[in-house]
């Protein structure tokens, strides 16, 4: 459903009430924007200005998971209003009217590589592989902002031990939809289309790596990557790819997409990491999606306890 914006309402539907409220905005939108100039951050962060809610099928059967943070849940309308999803703009507030009618049924995920059962799956075939869990996480883009989110899933790991990997398979990678004809974004060559990235194997198979189809109880709407995607709530959301079509296992580490496109901003492990700075912006804070004050960045996105020591013994400095 798209809310009118208030450009949209002929003048002969204002009555006094909306000019009221239109005053009350314009006064709010003054003190946002003298805020934004204040803090160098800008206006699109703070306020969203255009909101398009789009009604989910609710999943049933949902089943809560002790993973999850007890933190706020970030809005509905922030997590759904401003998007990184390049196949569709480069504009945040873009996939969510961009991506409206995109295609997710039928839908089919390629099984490869390295794996005794190689086949192509149905996306409904995989969501019924395992009970939905709720995982309320944190996500953390590189270009530091961050959402709490209550995403629906459940572990990769429980797709990864129905195909049974070969000893030889390291890397897991994924590739993502790459369909010209639904996606205006891909028809500029932003990155070198389709957008790839991969995980280590003992990364995919962990816990918290997530299989997602879901959000806030619903299927995922299109803007954040239905009908599958991954969440890896450790790593730059760049990591967590959208729209999956082939999941392949392989020998050697995957070329993901950032990396590929500048080697010196983005690897391969792009773990949230406040202590290595981007070459053009700190990493020591965040901004959580509707809030003010920045907050401290959390080594692995707070997330340590759980994933530190697949990393023991290894120089983040270098694998970034
Ligand atoms: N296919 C695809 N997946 C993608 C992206 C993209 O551009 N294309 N952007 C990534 C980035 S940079 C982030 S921060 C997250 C954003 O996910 P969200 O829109 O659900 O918050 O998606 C990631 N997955
Ligand atoms: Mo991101």
């Amino acid at each position: 459903m798209l809310i009118k914006r208030a450009g949209d309402i002929p003048s002969s539907e204002i009555t006094p009430k909306d000019l009221y409220l239109n005053r009350r905005k314009f006064l709010a939108g003054a003190v946002i924007a003298g805020a934004a100039a204040a803090t160098g951050f800008g206006l699109r962060e703070l306020a969203s200005p255009t909101t398009i809610v789009q009604a989910g099928n609710k999943i049933d059967g949902i089943k809560k998971s002790t993973f999850s943070t007890t933190e706020t849940i970030t809005p509905y309308k922030d997590v759904t209003n401003y998007n990184n999803y390049y196949e569709f703009s480069t504009e945040k507030d873009e996939p969510a009217s961009l991506a409206k009618n995109f295609r997710t049924r039928p839908w089919k995920v390629k099984i490869e590589g390295l794996v005794d059962k190689k086949q192509e799956l149905d996306v409904d075939t995989i969501i019924k592989m395992a009970t939905p869990e709720e995982r309320i996480y944190r996500h953390r883009c590189v270009e530091g902002w961050s959402i709490v989110v209550p995403w629906v899933g459940f572990s990769l790991s429980e797709l990864i031990k129905r195909v049974n990997p070969q000893s030889k398979a390291k890397f897991v990678e994924f590739t993502t939809l790459n369909d010209p004809s639904q996606m205006p974004g891909v028809r500029r060559p932003v990155l070198n289309w389709p957008y790839v990235e991969g995980l280590r194997m003992d990364e995919a198979m962990h816990p918290l790596t997530l299989l997602c189809f879901g959000m806030y109880g619903e299927e995922l709407p299109n803007q954040n990557g239905a009908p599958l995607r991954i969440v890896v709530p450790w790593k730059y959301g760049f990591k967590s790819a959208k729209a999956i079509v082939r999941i392949r296992f392989v020998e050697k580490q995957p070329i993901n997409s950032w990396n590929e496109s500048a080697p010196n901003e983005y690897g391969f492990y792009s773990n949230v990491n406040p202590t290595v700075d981007h070459p053009r912006w700190s990493q020591a804070k965040e901004r959580r999606l509707g809030e003010f004050l920045k907050r401290p960045t959390l080594m692995f996105n707070g997330y340590g306890d759980q994933v530190a020591s697949l990393y023991s013994g290894m120089d983040l400095r270098k694998n970034f």
